[in-house]
């Protein structure tokens, strides 16, 4: 069928008007002034860094970090290439490519102010199912010295039971007959790092900027254990050679919707089909140990510490926790947004006394932080209005995000004699919520959890069986075994069948000083 060029009546017409100007590199400079663009030039960045699974956190954070390496610094020798290994990927590497790589960062602070800036520091974007050997290639490139990753927990694929890797994901066994076509983190590794041997160039780092406590420690531990089934003089190289710092980041960083993109359109100018909207603030403490050398990202802003135990350990029991409290009752609650609930007073008084009385207690002391200014902060954060942090976000894949959120602070009070009531609060919430998948009033809540269907079983046996949810070892370690914990947790999950509206039960103790 010819059609012809004219739009007919059913087609939806968007008119460009002069000011709207479609993102990429030939049009970067005729972009409005309300936006800041590179200096530096970006056809003469080589690609230093590969990253593994762009989403809206790497590009808030590494590649904010390292566009401003570029501008500041002008080491053009850091580019990122991007690489999706998965076909979900696919619509990212479209819109990337669609815009020279380009995108726009919507910086929102809580008093109003907007800064738009376009990032240039991603420069290539590859993906895995098209092009397996591209990707090995080029991971496998001397100019490469560091690969990425933010894959998320579930990427690092171990058995949250045992920490162990899961050598019987069906994906792994793929890899291993087919090591030039892979289709995990592990296999595209190995396989360049054995090209790299076999050549004589030195390793890359391997730099994981998961959420994940010990991100380095666990992406090795998972690599040696694929790396070790595929060869094992080669994984005795990696274990030598190649170095997985650990780090802690932070910059929350909302899901990006059609608002930022109608934002940029209308208000900025700006044509960019996949923005990533964030806060002002960012951390990113890293270890210094780079198998072929880094960026100088301590130049604008990272700190390079020899051990971010500390830090990774507040910020995850902390600020993440702070997010699953909230998340998950105000979900039932019936709030959408964090900020929405730190402008209830109750959450954010149940939040801070979840901090000071039950996390602080057991949080290890963290040099040049006062963990008091620290906790008032993330209230702050929590409550910048101008981002719009959905509590769905927050609740995905919470199966994952408890046992390193959450569990250790209950077990460490558990055996320090410490407070565990607030907490407990969260997991009868929880345990209601996988069950229910229902707000206090009946609105439906979507659950997206690799355990969703366990969740949901063990949750539903609460009115015959009161500790069935809590027998998830996977999730909740031996916390079924305390005596104490499971008075407690026993009788807040009675009260939430009973009367799901969880702002009484947070209330009762709140009075009682809890
Ligand atoms: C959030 C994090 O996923 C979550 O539950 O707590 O994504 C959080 O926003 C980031 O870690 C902030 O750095």
């Amino acid at each position: 069928m010819v059609r012809s060029n004219h739009p007919t009546p059913c087609d939806k017409v968007t008119l460009n008007t002069p000011t709207q100007v479609k993102l990429n590199s030939q049009n970067l400079a005729r972009l409005p002034d309300l936006i800041k663009k590179p200096t530096y030039d970006r056809s003469k960045v080589n690609v230093g860094i590969v990253h593994i699974g762009v989403g809206g956190f790497h590009r808030s954070h590494q590649a904010y970090y390292t566009d401003s390496l570029l501008e500041k610094t002008g080491d053009l020798s850091w580019g990122i290439c991007g690489v999706g290994i998965r076909e979900a990927d696919r619509k990212m590497a479209n819109v990337l490519r669609g815009q020279d790589h380009l995108y726009t960062l919507i910086v929102r602070h809580p008093n109003g102010k907007v800064e738009n800036r376009v990032i240039g520091s991603i420069i290539n974007f590859l993906l895995g199912p098209d092009e397996p050997d591209a990707v090995i290639e080029l991971m496998a490139n001397p100019a490469t010295r560091i690969v990425s990753l933010t894959i998320t927990e579930g990427g690092y694929n171990f058995a949250p039971s045992t920490g162990q890797f899961n050598h019987e994901h069906p994906d792994v066994a793929h890899d291993l007959a087919n090591p030039t076509t892979p289709k995990t983190v592990f296999g595209y590794l190995t396989e360049s790092l054995r090209r790299r041997i076999t050549a004589g160039h030195p390793p890359f780092t391997v730099q994981s900027c998961d959420n994940i406590q010990h991100n380095g420690d666990v992406a090795r531990k998972m690599l040696l254990a694929f790396a070790e089934r595929r060869d094992p003089q080669l994984a005795a190289w990696i274990a030598e050679r190649v170095d997985f710092p650990n780090a802690m980041v932070d910059r929350i960083t909302p899901v990006t919707g059609v608002a930022e993109i109608e934002y940029l359109k209308t208000e900025v100018g700006v044509l960019d089909d996949w923005p990533v909207t964030c806060e002002p603030f960012l951390q990113w403490v890293v270890e210094d140990k780079f198998s072929s050398g880094r960026p100088a990202w301590e130049s604008v802003g990272a700190q390079f510490v020899p051990d971010v135990t500390p830090y990774e350990t507040m910020k995850l029991r902390l600020l993440n926790a702070g997010h699953s409290v909230l998340g998950i009752l105000g979900s039932i609650h019936g709030h959408q947004t964090i900020d929405g609930c730190i402008k209830d007073s109750l959450f954010a008084n149940y939040l801070r006394q979840f901090m000071d009385a039950e996390v602080t207690p057991v949080l290890p002391q963290v040099e040049g932080i006062d963990l008091s200014d620290y906790k008032d902060t993330l209230i702050e954060r929590f409550g910048n209005a101008n981002i719009k942090d959905n509590l769905a976000r927050i609740c995905l894949e919470s199966s994952a995000k408890l046992p390193v959120f959450l569990v250790p602070t209950i077990r460490e009070n558990l055996a320090s004699g410490g407070k565990v009531e607030l907490a407990a609060l969260v997991i009868a919430a929880w345990c209601y919520y996988s069950d229910k998948r229902k707000s206090k009033d009946g609105t439906d809540l979507e659950v997206v959890d690799a355990m969703q269907d366990e969740l949901q079983q063990t949750a539903s046996q609460t009115p015959t069986d009161g500790l069935a949810f809590l027998r998830l070892t996977e999730v909740f370690d031996d916390l079924a075994k305390s005596e104490r914990f499971t008075q407690i947790y026993i009788r807040w999950v009675k009260e939430i069948y009973d009367n799901p509206d969880v702002t009484t039960h947070m209330r009762t103790l709140m009075h009682q000083g809890n």
